[in-house]
């Protein structure tokens, strides 16, 4: 049986029983408190535990039915993390758990009127809720005073629920004083600057998606949500978008209720803050529900300086550099000079979608009459714009940054790295779960990619995380990359386990030596484009005890 299954190319470790998750309620806790958490989904009959990624974390089966404690240590930074249920077969896929810092209650039908929504009587608030049925929708009474500015947050697509979500604020009489559909992604994000004291309705509607031909509100088992209400501080952009590694610095905060009533704050970083071969920091504040992402570099950095959208006023820069842009305005066009000799090869990285922000970024590469000699877009959502180009002459070019659709603001904040192409490598790998029976075998399979003509001869592997008796094996890597097995060989001592790991490929030549993680893709469906955690090096090795199960993909490859 099992030389066959090898013969077929099925993987004989294979195991059916590892945890599945269809759903999860609520999707978040409280810092500083025990979340309860229902899952629902092919759990089966064993023990089973759970594993979240903020230090401190820990996840416990209460009770029977899918009920989980989740405990959330007190000073754990709000924002989005990764879960897994696992037993001794294997693990889940990984889930999004998102920690906040405000209190939370669970929404209570019904409250589907303006006459009958549910009062929220303390701000601010978390509601966890769902929609229950075809056409359901949510209303939430606030009691707002003049001056204040009303955060609504409703997040539920970016969390794994196939609901996008839509807020309308409605006044005490029911008319709709502010509306939005998206903000976070697909996921619908508020403000409202109170001018008249009273009481207004919060409404939550959801919608299919992927949208069906028939737009309704939807309703069923995974329609889960978080509504977040709040008259305090909120973080939407930090400008500059990034700074450079190990220096200290400022940004400036964009938001609401920061500091008072204004919508901008300085914020000193230290160099402490963004030290480390990281690519990103995160801006947190004390009382300040979410956290912002800041890039880091390695080069020069300049900020951009406005008037330049025209040739005639276009900023001079000098490669390598990284300039920090804002399009503060709609229609903003920015523009950047620089010279360049016969044949030189440059590199253009835009950085704007990766760090969360709304701009749909387009660059162009202009000769000095304005000519267009290279475009690229990057509004494949995630993936940020990235260019190599040679110049033809020795003389001045010009590179632009605008929107595709020409919006602009002040959370259109982007990073342009501009300098000769850098040779490196990526490093994926299409599994986020690997199981290795006790006294066998098993092949993990990473794709190695070089960028810019890279050679991957010298690239060694390292997997983190690997526990007593079990060891990797890695073969030399081909120049061009492709497919690499890594063989986790796990020896008659070793014992049954579950541990997180992590698979590093590091180039030894470069001072520092590079390090990239073999990264998975949480959802790699075309049908929902973002998550707050789309790529993760969290992978998972579960240490089994007893032969394969046959699985239902190996059924499915027999056939053949
Ligand atoms: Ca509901
Ligand atoms: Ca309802
Ligand atoms: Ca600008
Ligand atoms: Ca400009």
């Amino acid at each position: 049986m099992l030389l066959a299954l090898a013969l077929l190319g099925c993987p004989a470790w294979s195991r059916a029983e590892a945890p599945v998750i269809e759903s999860m309620f609520p999707l978040g806790g409280q810092a500083g408190t025990t979340a309860k958490v229902t899952f629902t989904g092919k759990l089966g009959p064993g023990p089973i535990g759970g594993w979240v990624n903020f230090p401190g974390g820990v996840v416990k089966p209460d009770g029977t039915n899918g009920n989980f404690q989740i405990v959330i240590p007190t000073n754990t930074p709000p924002g989005p993390y990764l879960l897994r249920l696992f037993n001794t077969d294997g693990s889940s896929r990984p889930r999004i758990f998102m920690v906040g810092i405000f209190p939370e209650i669970t929404e209570i039908e019904p409250n589907d009127s303006v006459t009958k929504p549910q009062a929220i009587t303390n701000l601010p608030v978390t509601i966890n809720g769902r929609f229950d049925k075809a056409g359901d929708v949510d209303l939430f009474a606030v009691k707002l005073a003049t001056g204040q500015t009303l955060v609504a947050e409703a997040v539920a697509n970016m969390l794994g629920s196939s609901i996008d979500p839509a807020l309308t604020l409605r006044d005490a009489a029911g008319n709709q004083v502010a509306f939005a559909h998206d903000g976070i992604g697909l996921d619908a994000r508020l403000a409202y600057p109170v001018s008249k004291a009273g009481t207004y309705i919060v409404q939550l509607a959801g919608f299919a998606y992927p949208p069906a031909a028939d737009v309704r509100f939807v309703g069923g088992k995974s329609q889960f949500y978080r509504l977040m209400l709040t008259t305090g501080a909120y973080l939407r952009s930090s400008f500059p978008a990034g700074l450079a590694r190990g220096q200290a610095g400022s940004v400036q905060l964009n938001g609401w209720n920061l500091a008072g009533t204004n919508q901008v704050l300085a914020h000193p970083v230290a160099a402490a803050a963004v030290t480390g071969r990281v690519d990103f920091a995160e801006i947190t504040r004390a009382a300040v529900p979410n956290r912002l992402r800041l890039a880091l570099g390695d080069g020069a950095e300049v900020l951009e300086i406005e008037p330049n959208d025209t040739r005639e006023k276009a900023q001079k820069i000098t490669p390598p550099v990284t300039v920090n842009g804002r399009l503060d305005r709609a229609g903003d066009v920015d523009r950047f000079a620089f010279s360049a000799r016969k044949g030189e090869r440059f590199e253009f990285k835009l950085l704007a979608g990766t760090l969360g922000g709304p701009m749909d970024s387009v660059l162009v590469i202009e000769d000095a009459a304005g000519k267009e000699l290279a475009r690229v877009d990057d509004s494949a959502g995630d993936t940020d714009a990235r260019l190599v180009w040679a110049a033809t002459a020795e003389t001045n070019y010009f590179v632009a940054v605008r929107d595709l659709f020409s919006k602009g603001g002040p959370d259109f904040v982007y990073r342009l790295e501009v300098g000769p192409p850098a040779p490196g490598f990526t490093v994926a790998v299409d599994t986020h779960a690997f199981a290795v029976q006790v006294g066998k075998t098993n092949e993990l399979k990473l794709t190695v990619t070089p960028v810019n003509g890279y050679a991957c001869t010298n690239l060694q592997v390292v997997v983190e995380g690997l526990p007593d008796e079990v060891t990797a094996q890695v073969p030399k890597i081909a120049a061009k990359g492709g497919e690499v097995k890594v063989s986790l060989i796990a020896s008659v001592d070793a014992e049954p386990s579950n541990q997180p790991i992590r698979v590093l490929v590091v180039a030894p030549e470069f001072k520092p030596a590079k390090v990239r993680p073999a990264i998975f893709t949480v959802n790699a469906k075309d049908t929902s484009p973002e998550l707050f955690i789309n790529q993760t090096d969290a992978l998972w090795l579960t240490v089994t005890s007893g032969p394969a199960l046959a699985s239902p993909v190996v059924k499915k490859k027999k056939k053949k």
